[in-house]
């Protein structure tokens, strides 16, 4: 079923071919986690709701295949958190970016930023064109929440000074190794996971969620996910 929604994301112009060959990767590692959620992910994923709901300006940085597996529940995760949207995408063109944002507008009439050509920034290091960012969303947000990342931007963005979250089922990747807060999970079940935890964690007071943030250690937690994957195989 999950394979079918990217198939027909790739026929609806929202999925890249590429995209189809990162979730192939995705699956190889997701094997090896026994495709459920681990108490480690699960973890991150809470710390994660934790700084969302801390941070001034959070922001959820969209992409093809993230768009195609779970639109709504992004959407609501980015509700619930008080966080914004913005259609990042690696192969970028006009045509996908409208069709992304239709498939989100679906959902919810919430604003979505990364749309406007006039609002473009450029974050000058990157060769790809993930490299243009909105300047009133991903430039001057302080988190950014990455479904499905290249390593490249991700690096960029912690070298700016932003808190970064990524979802990727690859402890190895570069993305899951530079970010601050790494849920190694697969997106389809990350994002449900975070909205009921959201749900749980919106009354605690800021001490609550700020103490989880302090007592988290991401490298740590990322090695028991890989020691996961080594018992996997
Ligand atoms: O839509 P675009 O134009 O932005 O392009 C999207 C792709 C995915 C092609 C582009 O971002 C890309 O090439 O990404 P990478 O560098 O291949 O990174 C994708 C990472 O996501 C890999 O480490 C995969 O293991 C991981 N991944 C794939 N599917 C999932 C996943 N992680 C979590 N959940 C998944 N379902």
């Amino acid at each position: 079923m999950i394979r079918e929604k990217l198939v027909n994301g790739f026929r609806n112009g929202i999925v890249v071919p590429q995209g189809l060959i990162a979730h192939g990767r995705g699956e190889a590692f997701d094997y090896l986690l026994g495709e459920k959620t681990s108490k480690h992910a699960y973890e991150a994923e809470k710390v994660a709701v934790c700084l969302l709901l801390l941070s001034n300006k959070s922001i959820i940085s969209i992409n093809g295949n993230a768009a195609a597996l779970c639109p709504k529940d992004l959407v609501t995760l980015a509700k619930v958190t008080n966080s914004r949207i913005e259609v990042n995408l690696f192969h970028k063109s006009r045509a996908r970016t409208s069709a992304i944002a239709r498939v989100l507008r679906k959902e919810n009439k919430a604003e979505i930023l990364g749309l406007d050509d006039n609002s473009k920034a450029i974050m000058e290091d990157i060769a790809s064109d993930r490299k243009y960012v909105d300047k009133n969303g991903i430039m001057i947000s302080d988190t950014i929440f990455l479904a499905l990342e290249d390593g490249d931007r991700t690096e960029s963005l912690v070298r700016m000074g932003k808190k970064v979250i990524s979802v990727d089922l690859n402890p190895l990747s570069r993305t899951a190794i530079a970010s601050n807060i790494t849920i190694i999970d697969n997106i389809v079940r990350a994002i449900p996971n975070m909205i009921k935890i959201s749900e749980q964690l919106n009354k605690k007071d800021k001490l609550y969620l700020l103490k989880q943030i302090r007592n988290f250690d991401n490298k740590a937690n990322m090695d028991k996910s890989l020691l996961l994957m080594k018992k996997g195989i």
